[in-house]
């Protein structure tokens, strides 16, 4: 079989548990590679959310704290404050950040605590079965509106991205999407930047990826990356937010 992927030691040899057409398994390698090739695996800590993504302390071969529902800005907060030798990265879904943890994230990003946030928007409730999230788009089906989220009854979807760039603290946010090999290449380019933002003690830094769920989103892996592409991306558009130089 042909090789895909470079072989990173960021990662386990554990098999991501994730559906076909999920990008969760991209963002961790992207992760992975960035934190690789930077030669800091030894000095990385990262926090895992509750979501699909609760596994990750088994997939990223570095130190792992899990957090619970929402906290993990906090809880890395507190990691960088203690031990600030090393890069430290909470990893989190929409629902677990912009909905139960959105004050953490804010507070996070406006203190300007010196983590990166890898933020995985599949605008839906992945883990729980599809229910509707901050960011699920109007018109949108899940199974908390299953005729389609509607403004007048269900909010609008916030915009991560551009509400925290009002804030002093951040260094750097940027969003990108993971729905094509080309967009995959500038995220790890995104993710870079954050994580040596970082290292120069800049501040905060977010990274949002508009991410595909094919299994709630009742789509097939195409269809779902073609929802992110067409969709999406008009509701959250790609690109920088805020940069410190
Ligand atoms: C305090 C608390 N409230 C609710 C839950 C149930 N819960 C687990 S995961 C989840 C949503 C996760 O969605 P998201 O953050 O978007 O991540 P995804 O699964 O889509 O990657 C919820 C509501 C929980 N585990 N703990």
């Amino acid at each position: 079989m042909a090789t895909v992927f470079k072989k990173t030691d960021m990662l386990t040899e554990v098999p991501f548990h994730y559906c076909p057409g999920c990008t969760h398994g991209i963002a961790h390698r992207l992760v992975a590679e960035v934190l690789d090739e930077m030669g800091c695996q030894n000095n990385v800590v990262g926090v895992a959310p509750v979501g699909c993504a609760v596994f990750a302390y088994n997939y990223f071969n570095c130190d792992m704290q899990q957090a619970s529902h929402g906290r993990a800005p906090a809880v890395a907060s507190a990691i960088k404050r203690v031990a600030p030798q090393n890069i430290v990265f909470a990893y989190q879904g929409d629902g677990d950040l912009a909905s139960i943890g959105m004050a953490e994230i804010v507070h996070s990003a406006s203190r300007g605590d010196n983590i990166t946030v890898v933020f995985i928007n599949n605008a839906i409730y992945g883990m729980t079965g599809g229910q509707m999230a901050p960011t699920t788009l109007i018109g949108q089906t899940s199974t908390t509106c299953p005729g389609g989220r509607c403004a007048a009854q269900n909010g609008n979807p916030i915009r991560v991205c551009e509400m925290l760039a009002t804030l002093d603290g951040p260094a750097y946010i940027e969003r990108v999407s993971l729905a094509d090999v080309p967009s995959i290449r500038k995220a790890k380019k995104a993710l870079q930047k954050a994580f040596n933002c970082q290292k120069e003690g800049k501040g905060f830094t977010l990274i949002e990826m508009l991410s595909s769920c094919p299994t709630n989103w009742k789509m097939t892996p195409e269809q779902a990356l073609d929802y992110t592409k067409n969709e999406m991306q008009q509701i959250f558009p790609l690109g920088v937010f805020k940069e410190v130089k």
